[in-house]
């Protein structure tokens, strides 16, 4: 499966002479002139530079006389001996004063540390590579003859004189072998070193203990028995069977054995089904017994109150032993079938782990690991954005130990149809981190890796990758059949022996084990399978199947008290307009604070920024933590929150509610990365593991919101029914049509409301600042942890119509339904509407003198709570007529899931006004949403039919209409 070479441009061999100038120089940059060398076959360009410095060195850039001179002197003083350095045993001395051939030998260096790779034995399956000739001898002028000449081998290894046989011998054997690394694209001359160093100190050569490697044995015969087992008492069913990979338990069993030395406590993995049931079993400790249970056909899921999952899509937990005695504590995140979307919910775990173990600095106690298929790696777009957010503050988790299960296959694609890049670990590249290739059939060497890559993330705190070159035994999963696509390489794969059969050669070969030690250790294993097969089959003919009620919380309902006192909030408003005496912040930014401490001294009507900044300031104060990320969220998109302020001079920043006082809980607040899907995920992942806190995501628009639907619709909605997994996750999603376009209107209320079903979630669309004040408080001081959408405003921000008096929040909760603020009772018509069309529709009330017609508001769309609704309503003429009206489109906005809800519950029919359905969110023309925004809320107040809620009468602009010049509402339901 070999693929074109890549070219590797812009490195340094000249790093190597540098160095050994001058071993203490510190990491820097390449200097863009030597730069210029990277590839072997630029020495004819060194040659040129190196005879115009012998002429004039002034021709030369400053960098390269540099360099010209510290090599000239290098080169004239005789290596050191070095101990252990092998002696030449043939062959002439150097000639020191012909600088050219060591120039050319420091280039080979190079060239092999860059392009070793491309030699290594890789593939289990294949043959030995191709050769390269940028890393043949002629590349570098040399010739067999010269084989036996003596060289400086520069850094390799320690340096000292060595012969090109040697030095090309100790390349191969290091970049060459079953490991093939790509490091020379890391910026970080002190990384690159590093991993040099390291490796070329090994060899990468695996030295493990004859216990170590009997275990590394142990663990790959228990990866194999198991998925035979299964395979023959379960035949067919699914399990996505791990062989032909089987290395990878043997990897993440020697990574848990190297955490306790290493000062890691807990392991938090993710992965998708290949061999998931293999890690469950041998590595997270799950009871074999619970597993077959779950095979069983009349296996109900127990602990799941809603509808549970496959068994391949489960988490678990546990604490595992260490040989060393010590435990670590090991968690594999359930995940849905969409492959890599659970790599930002393990970061967002992880990072909410440190926090608990109160390793937010180093990041040192809690690793998180992703495991990924080939296929799924290279293409799915969120492994590059969850990479992005490795090393950003808000999201980091101090590096995170990526392993590629690369079975060389996705279902029935081949690589040469998965991706366009030699390797699928090319994400890896944008972030220059360490790339390991590991011949999947040496699981020795991989268990080396893996100790270098928890080394290298311990020390450096990056992610790693490393890859674990396989193949697949079987089928795609096991009713499916590869001879079909793959008739070829299936009987390869037929005839290839296992992996406990060549590692268990090599170590009878090694005299480390007998074949009767190793029949015993296939003999216990079996053992304990059939003994928890018949445990399992015992309990499952206990097993009453029944179906599960659905889920519900009639508690939602229920009021929690979130009033701030007058007094409390009067002071918050101090703290949260306090500067630093030597801050100087903008002046519009100035009078936004004095602003603040005027609203909540009662002196002015709260806006929505302030409103938040007290409900905010008022949790944290009482203990609850925040964090709060999105893009631009720190001062806001929209300009109204400024939730970090910026000295003019230095641009410091100070953030008021981190600074209100000396006991608060921990406030952050974080600019994300213009991404949705990585971002939200991270953040949902947080939220489970730190309940206790309020995380809130915010989308820039609403819209953008739909780039995360995955996360949304497996995770955020679904997890609490398929996993029992719970979240107080709350999104910020500003949603209304202000005539900006299709784009930023809608923030697709309806598609959340589609979700809605248990009282899985709540949706929200609060029209005062006061009640998203009480909304916010409520969501973090309940007791019952469920996720919160919130459709936000844009507009309202600013307008002195949405703004509430202090005493609303300093009384009262939040309220689901808000009836007619001036028409309490006796109306005979009701206008039902939520969020920002409340404002147009009470203009038009009030411009108009209309006291028959009351508006009601759903704060609350979901759980929609009925009683307050029935009541409100009770206050009205019996026989009012109902309207719904919503500016959002027909097919959009909360109408189709409140059509299926409210005639039953009202008992009568429900008139609906606004928009058209329309594919399209909003019209792109500000004149003509001016024009459809006028003539739904006239509407709304004007006499009408009632036609069924079910078979709504179209009222279409007339196509004649749409040709008029003057500009015409697109369509319009009355
Ligand atoms: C987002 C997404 N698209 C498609 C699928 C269907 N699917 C399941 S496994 C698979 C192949 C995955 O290949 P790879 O990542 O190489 O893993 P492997 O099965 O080879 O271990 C596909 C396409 C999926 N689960 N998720
Ligand atoms: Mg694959």
């Amino acid at each position: 499966m070999a693929r074109s070479s890549e070219s590797n441009s812009g490195q340094d061999p000249a790093l190597d002479v540098l160095d050994r100038l001058n071993p203490n120089r510190t990491s820097s940059s390449p200097s863009p002139a030597l730069g210029r060398i990277g590839h072997p076959g630029n020495t004819a360009f060194l040659e040129e530079l190196h005879e115009d410095w012998k002429t004039d060195p002034a021709s030369v850039d400053p960098t390269w006389r540099a360099f010209f001179e510290g090599f000239e002197l290098g080169c004239q003083l005789r290596p050191p001996a070095r101990s252990g350095a092998t002696t030449p045993t043939s062959g002439s001395a150097p000639e020191f004063g012909n600088v050219l051939p060591q120039a050319r030998i420091y280039n080979l260096l190079f060239a092999y540390r860059a392009l070793g790779h491309t030699l290594a034995h890789l593939d289990p399956l294949g043959l030995t590579p191709e050769e390269n000739s940028d890393l043949s001898l002629s590349t570098f002028r040399f010739t067999d003859t010269d084989l036996d000449s003596i060289f400086d081998s520069g850094t390799l290894g320690g340096g000292g004189p060595r012969t090109l046989r040697e030095i090309l011998s100790f390349l191969k054997q290091t970049y060459c072998d079953h490991i093939g690394v790509e490091f020379m694209h890391i910026m970080n001359f002190a990384i690159r070193r590093w991993l040099r160093d390291r490796m070329e100190r090994s060899r990468n050569q695996p030295s493990f203990s004859p216990t170590q490697q009997r275990r590394i044995l142990e663990k790959i015969i228990a990866a194999e028995s198991l998925e035979r087992f299964l395979h023959t008492r379960y035949v067919g069913q699914k399990r996505f069977s791990l062989e032909g990979g089987e290395t990878l338990i043997a990897v993440l069993d020697t990574l848990i054995e190297a955490c306790p030395s290493s000062g890691v406590e807990e392991v938090v993995i993710g992965m998708a089904h290949r061999g998931r049931l293999n890690v469950l079993v041998n590595i997270l400790g799950k009871s074999r017994r619970k597993l077959f249970t779950e095979f069983h056909e009349n296996y109900v899921p127990e602990t799941v109150l809603g509808d549970g999952d496959v068994k391949y899509h489960l988490g678990y937990e546990n604490e595992v032993p260490t040989s060393s005695g010590k435990k670590i504590r090991l968690s594999l995140a359930p995940n849905p079938s969409h492959l890599e979307a659970v790599d930002p919910v393990v970061e967002g775990k992880a990072r909410a782990r440190q926090r608990h173990r109160d390793d937010t600095v180093k990041r040192e106690k809690v690793v998180p690991v992703l495991i990924h298929g080939d296929g799924a790696f290279i293409g799915q777009g969120i492994v590059a954005e969850t990479l992005n957010l490795s090393r950003l503050e808000g999201y980091r988790t101090g590096g995170t130990i990526h392993i590629i299960v690369n079975n060389q296959i996705a279902f029935t694609t081949l690589p040469n149809d998965s991706r366009s890049t030699r390797y699928c670990t090319a994400p890896g590249k944008t972030l220059g981190l360490p790339i390991f290739h590991v011949n999947g059939d040496d699981p020795l060497a991989a268990a080396s890796v893996i100790q270098l890559a928890l080394e290298f993330r311990q020390k450096f705190h990056e992610d790693i990758i490393l890859d674990i070159v396989c193949y697949r035994r079987h089928g795609h999963n096991e009713g499916d059949e590869p001879n079909f696509t793959q008739p070829t390489l299936y009987s390869e794969i037929d005839s290839h022996p296992p992996v406990s059969r060549l590692l268990a050669r090599r170590l009878l070969d090694a005299g480390l084990i007998t074949e009767e030690e190793i029949q015993k250790i296939r003999n216990q294993i079996n053992t304990v399978s059939e003994e928890a097969l018949q445990e399992s089959r015992q309990v499952v003919s206990k097993i009453q199947p029944r179906i599960h009620p659905p889920l519900s919380c009639p508690a939602l309902l229920q009021e929690v008290p979130t009033a701030v006192p007058a007094k409390k909030i009067a002071e918050l408003g101090v703290s949260l307009s306090t500067i630093p005496a030597d801050f100087q912040i903008n002046t519009k930014i100035r009078k936004v604070l004095d602003t603040r401490r005027a609203m909540a001294a009662g002196q002015t009507p709260l806006d929505w920024g302030c409103a938040e900044h007290l409900a905010f300031a008022s949790l944290l104060t009482s203990g609850t933590p925040i964090r709060l990320s999105g893009q631009d969220s720190r001062r806001g998109t929209f300009s109204h929150r400024h939730a970090a302020v910026y000295d003019l001079r230095t641009r410091a920043r100070y953030i008021p509610l981190k600074n209100i006082s000396k006991t608060q809980a921990s406030f952050c607040v974080y600019n994300s990365p213009l991404s949705e899907a990585a971002v939200l995920g991270f953040d949902y992942g947080y939220s489970l593991d730190c309940p206790e806190m309020l995380v809130l995501w915010e989308a820039q628009f609403g819209d953008f919101a739909n780039g995360a639907q995955t996360q949304i619709d497996q995770y955020i909605t679904s997890s609490e029914s398929k996993w029992g997994t719970t979240s107080r996750l709350t999104l910020l999603l500003p949603h209304g049509y202000h005539g900006q376009g299709p784009e930023h209107s809608s923030a697709r209320l309806e598609r959340f409301l589609q979700l809605c079903a248990e009282d899985n979630m709540v949706v929200s669309y609060p029209t005062t600042p006061a009640n998203y004040f009480h909304l916010i408080r409520r969501q973090a001081l309940r007791k019952i942890i469920k996720p919160l959408i919130v459709m936000t405003p844009k507009g309202l921000l600013r307008d002195a119509r949405a703004t509430s008096p202090v005493t609303d929040v300093t009384h009262g909760s939040f309220q689901e339904i808000l009836p007619d603020p001036t028409i309490a009772r006796g109306a005979r018509r009701v206008i039902l509407c939520s969020g920002k069309v409340f404002y147009d529709l009470q203009d038009y009330q009030k411009k108009n003198q209309i006291t028959d017609t009351a508006i009601i508001r759903l704060e609350q769309i979901y759980p929609l709570h009925t009683k307050k609704l029935t009541e409100i309503l009770s206050r009205h003429s019996p026989d009012a007529e109902i309207l719904w009206c919503q500016e959002e489109s027909e097919n959009m906005g909360a109408w189709s899931h409140l059509a299926l809800r409210l005639p039953s519950l009202l008992k009568k029919q429900v008139r609906y006004v606004g928009r058209d359905a329309s594919s399209s969110p909003a019209t792109g023309s500000l004149v003509i949403h001016t024009l459809e925004q006028n003539q739904l809320v006239q509407e709304a107040f004007a006499s009408g039919s009632t036609p069924s809620p079910s078979t709504p009468k179209k009222t279409r602009t007339p196509t004649s209409a749409k040709k008029n010049k003057s500009p015409t509402p697109r369509k319009m339901k009355k």
